[in-house]
């Protein structure tokens, strides 16, 4: 189907790359033992060193922002790809490594977006190890054209949900520009356990990780310091929408039995920020019965399509995204007019 058969657009708003120099970066991390990550470990030793057909597959395609990349779109039939340095990002590396590298891969992806203007769009990587030069790249990645900011979730075991993290928070809020928080694997004392069985990755631990570093957010006020904050998250969500009821119930039990010390009372209720502050995106979940609740529980505009390229190319999961049971001006809203909004793309 081209996109003249289709009263829409297709944009895929979780799509990964990857500055080849950045293996090479991984790999010395990993054989000088540079950071007490297990689960990064276990996770690019594999893409680094496996020759499966899904490991060769995605160290290739990571690194094309051209040809490659085009092709792979149109035989999915997808028009537009908002492209963003792969998890885990810049965030294994040394601190003044990772504003370094940042830096010089936002640059790479602005030029790829200049020559495909049409087919690209993209995030700004930031360095959390910096928060202060986070910031600055962040308005630097604005500034260049691109539509929002991607942090990988914990950076070398550390959540964002600590004051310090404040002035990333404040330069998104500032800018109106999206803050995506895609997952990683599992801080240390997460990951092990689940990786007896393998579950540490995007299959589950992701989704652990992701959401619970999300909900720390919340739960620590960043939403009631900066309301105007506009965070998304892929996956459905990472589940949360699933959780809003008993999240709400136990949230205000807590609260009321000031039980934690890092649990005070909020001005709103945990579910009034995911739909206030979150957009989900549908990445890696193309099952409709999953979208559909999504869409019931946050609304119609909070909902976005997402591919999740590299990692799972299935040009077949767009038609099962596109059989949800919605309308076509809701079609569009999911495919199209959601991204635009979100990240400004018109
Ligand atoms: C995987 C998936 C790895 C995604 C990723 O980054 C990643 C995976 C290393 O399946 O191992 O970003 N993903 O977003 O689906
Ligand atoms: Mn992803």
């Amino acid at each position: 189907m081209t996109m003249s058969d289709r009263a829409y657009k297709r944009i895929a708003t979780e799509e990964a790359f990857c500055p080849p120099e950045m293996f090479d970066i991984y790999r010395r991390i990993i054989a000088n033992n540079e950071i007490d990550d297990p689960g990064f470990v276990s996770q690019w030793r594999y893409f680094l060193e496996s020759d499966s057909e899904r490991s060769v597959f995605v160290r290739e395609a990571l690194c094309d922002l051209g040809d490659k990349r085009i092709a792979d779109m149109d035989a999915a039939g997808i028009d537009m790809a908002i492209i963003a340095l792969t998890s885990a990002g810049i965030q294994p590396m040394p601190g003044e490594e990772a504003v370094e590298f940042a830096a010089y891969s936002n640059d790479r992806l602005a030029a790829a977006i200049k020559q495909h203007p049409t087919r690209f769009a993209g995030l700004t990587a930031v360095a959390p190890q910096d928060p202060t030069k986070a910031a600055l790249e962040i308005e630097r990645g604005h500034g260049m054209g691109l539509k929002g900011v991607i942090i990988h979730s914990h950076t070398q075991n550390k959540h964002m949900d600590d004051p310090s993290y404040y002035p990333i928070f404040e330069a998104c809020q500032a800018l109106d520009t999206p803050l995506y928080i895609h997952p990683n694997t599992p801080v240390k004392g997460m990951a092990e356990p689940l990786m007896e069985r393998g579950l540490d990755g995007s299959i589950f631990g992701f989704a652990v990780e992701t959401s619970a570093h999300v909900l720390k957010l919340i739960i620590s006020g960043v939403f009631d310091e900066f309301p105007n904050l506009r965070v998304v998250v892929g996956h459905c969500g990472e589940a949360i929408p699933f959780w809003l009821y008993r999240l709400d119930h136990m949230h205000n039990a807590m609260v009321k039995a000031n039980r934690y010390e890092g649990v005070k009372p909020l001005k709103k209720k945990i579910s009034d920020y995911v739909r206030e502050n979150l957009w989900i995106t549908t990445s890696g979940m193309a099952w409709a019965p999953a979208i559909e609740f999504c869409q019931r529980v946050l609304g119609m505009d909070r909902v976005l399509y997402a591919m999740d390229y590299p990692y799972q190319y299935v040009p077949a999961e767009v038609g099962y995204t596109e059989a949800v049971n919605i309308s076509p001006e809701e079609m569009k809203m999911l495919f199209q007019t959601n991204a635009e909004r979100v990240f400004g793309l018109t």
